[in-house]
């Protein structure tokens, strides 16, 4: 059974479609991209570029980007993974951009978003994404092992998002294939590279680590890559500039 918002809760109730429309749309059947292949992939950089217009805690990025261009701009230069957000009240996001970012890209694609629900992962798959993200502190440890094998099930890769060792500790299950941890605290917007050094060794290595937010040098990289990440989720670095494809270029050099 899927779990489904209440209506009064999705802002857009009349835009949801049947989970019968969702299974029918052209993404829905192709099979997903590995995640793991692609971070470890030797022609591939391990960054996970994202196309972002705007957040809370910077306002307006990039309102003029074209999505197309640019994830195809991140691709060539060696991205692992797109992310594209799809969330609308606080990022500006559309389900309009991963379809076109599936469209132009054959690499995988992170739905960016607040998933709280398993409708969510249906419309992730039927846009075209390869992998959901579950956010810890927003979850709970039941719903982030129901939610992450609905997705493995329906064969998407999973991405747990963490900020801290407790979120770390009770949110970890089997059904997830990466962990990320968010230099950004989601309460005050603070940022901290340090946090990633301090959680690393404590994700098991059965999953892909990431290192997600406020990355904005090849030598954090560097750093990150030696201390056990595979994967570096940079956003804003790129999407600030008048051009992200331009700047994520002259970033991997
Ligand atoms: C990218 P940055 O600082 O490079 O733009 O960060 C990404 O990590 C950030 O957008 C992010 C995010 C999230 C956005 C991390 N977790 C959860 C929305 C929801």
């Amino acid at each position: 059974k899927i779990v489904l918002r209440k209506k009064e809760e999705v802002a857009d109730a009349k835009a949801l479609v049947s989970v019968k429309e969702l299974e029918q749309s052209i993404y829905f059947k192709r099979t997903p991209y590995s995640f793991k292949d692609f971070l470890l992939a030797k022609d591939r950089t391990g960054i996970i570029a994202e196309f972002k217009r705007r957040s809370p805690s910077k306002g307006l990025i990039n309102g003029l980007a074209d999505v197309g261009e640019v994830t195809k701009a991140y691709n060539n230069s060696g991205a692992s993974a797109l992310s594209v957000l799809t969330d609308a009240d606080f990022f500006g996001g559309k389900a309009e951009d991963l379809l076109a970012a599936r469209a132009a890209n054959n690499i995988p694609i992170l739905r960016k978003d607040f998933v709280i629900d398993e409708y969510q992962i249906l419309e992730a798959k039927a846009w075209g994404a390869d992998i959901i993200l579950l956010i810890a502190s927003i979850l709970t440890p039941q719903q982030i092992s129901d939610m992450g094998k609905f997705a493995q099930n329906v064969g998407l890769n999973v991405l747990l998002e963490v900020h801290n060792l407790e979120e770390l500790e009770k949110s970890i299950s089997p059904n997830l294939d990466a962990i990320g941890v968010n230099n950004r605290n989601l309460a005050d917007f603070t940022v901290d590279i340090q946090t990633s050094f301090d959680l690393v060794n404590k994700i098991p290595n059965e999953f892909m680590k990431i290192s997600e937010s406020a990355i904005s040098n090849p030598q954090t990289i560097r750093e990150l890559k030696l201390a056990g990440f595979n994967g570096f989720l940079i956003g804003e670095n790129f999407m600030k500039t008048d051009n992200p494809g331009r700047a994520i270029k002259d970033f991997v050099g």
